[in-house]
């Protein structure tokens, strides 16, 4: 298949979810074409059948706001045309969603048909989405899409519940590259850098929005280092960063906690760490959770959202409610308490990961795909 696929280009978890796919599809075979602002993140391999079209915004002075979404509705037409794309799929429905409508419509006007499917991925209906600036604009491209998919369960009822939707919406989990974790295994050196009198590692990755609760990462944190030698590694930027860094003056925890920034390989990062935690307030499926079961770490996470459907209480880690910082901070201990348990829970963890690997999700988006070619 000939398929173009739009994301945000960014670190965050629907642009790495979108460049993984489409990676993991051109090594299948199928010719992949990525079209946005600029090169993905995590778009870091070179192959025959994939390809980069760059989405450019001049900056007309009329323009007070570029319209990114126009100039993108038109690379799309563009694209499509001379690319031959048999699909579109859109991750992220704002602007994605209603610009691939607006290709769809001119391309249909120029004889050419191309279904389009829409990947909701989280902020895009529970955040930004449902605000009545885009409402109307998401509920109807949703509706007009081809195909639309959520990447959980939670986050398909709150398209429902936020939006008048009146159309199937299929499950598709997000997903991992299993094959590709095990060779990042050998990690000595970094974790003696990150604990060198063999402290217990705790990892926190996000682009520490305010939906990330950060600051319930260091009061946990700060629990925890008061029972056993142990370090914190932040992993991210973002707005609550300086919130942050006060906090952990106040608590004197500076010395226990590093911030490392933005990192492209968290793989590495994260075989290095013992306990992985995630305090969101809201969090449709929990991508970051994924991969840190992945690298053999256990979870610490809320029980909002799609979380549950990825962390499994006892198992893989536990899900506290949302800001009982305690209440995590009495599960991180009973996990890290001793060796016995700690490798439980981190076997647990990989276990748990396996039932995302890509090789049992890829399927279900190249059978949608088909289905929609062949519907076309
Ligand atoms: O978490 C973010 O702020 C980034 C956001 C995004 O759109 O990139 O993440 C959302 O999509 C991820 C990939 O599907 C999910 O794993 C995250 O849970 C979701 N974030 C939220 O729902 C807050």
């Amino acid at each position: 298949m000939n398929i173009g696929i739009v994301c945000y280009p960014t670190f965050g978890g629907s642009g790495v979810v979108a460049t993984e796919l489409g990676k993991a599809l051109a090594s299948k075979g199928h010719n992949v074409h990525f079209i946005t602002y600029q090169q993905p993140v995590r778009l870091d391999i070179f192959s025959e059948n994939i390809f980069y079209h760059e989405v450019k915004v001049s900056d007309y002075p009329l323009f007070d706001y570029q319209p990114y979404e126009l100039v993108l509705t038109s690379k799309l037409v563009d694209v499509v045309k001379f690319e031959k794309l048999d699909i579109l799929h859109v991750h992220y429905a704002i602007p994605h969603a209603s610009a691939a409508y607006m290709a769809q419509h001119i391309l249909a006007n120029e004889g050419i048909n191309i279904p389009f499917i829409t990947t909701l991925h989280g902020t895009d209906i529970t955040l930004v989405g449902k605000d009545a600036s885009f409402e109307p604009v998401i509920t109807f491209a949703i509706n007009e899409s081809n195909a639309v998919t959520a990447v959980s369960e939670s986050l398909k009822q709150d398209t429902y519940e936020h939006f008048d939707i009146k159309r199937d919406i299929h499950v598709i989990p997000n997903f991992i590259c299993l094959e590709e974790q095990v060779f990042k295994g050998c990690v000595d050196n970094l974790k003696k850098s990150f604990a060198p009198n063999d402290e217990k590692v705790l990892m926190h990755i996000s682009n520490f929005r305010e939906v990330k609760r950060v600051q319930d990462v260091i009061k946990i944190f700060d629990i925890v280092r008061k029972q056993i030698p142990a370090k914190l590694i932040m992993v991210g930027d973002g707005p609550e960063r300086h919130k942050m860094e006060e906090l952990c003056r106040e608590l004197h925890a500076c010395d226990a906690i590093k911030f490392l920034g933005k990192v492209k390989d968290t793989e590495r990062i994260l075989a290095a760490s013992d306990l992985f935690l995630l305090p969101s307030q809201t969090e449709s499926f929990g991508l970051a959770a994924l991969e840190a079961m992945a690298a053999k770490v256990p979870v610490i996470s809320t029980n909002t959202g799609g979380l549950p459907e990825v962390n499994k209480q006892g198992f893989s880690g536990f899900l506290s409610n949302v800001g009982d910082v305690e209440d995590m901070a009495k599960n991180a201990l009973s996990i890290l308490k001793d060796e016995n348990t700690l490798t439980t829970f981190k076997n647990n963890a990989f276990a748990q990961a396996q039932l995302f690997d890509i090789k049992k999700v890829l399927p279900m988006y190249e059978e949608l795909y088909l289905s929609l070619i062949n519907e076309n």
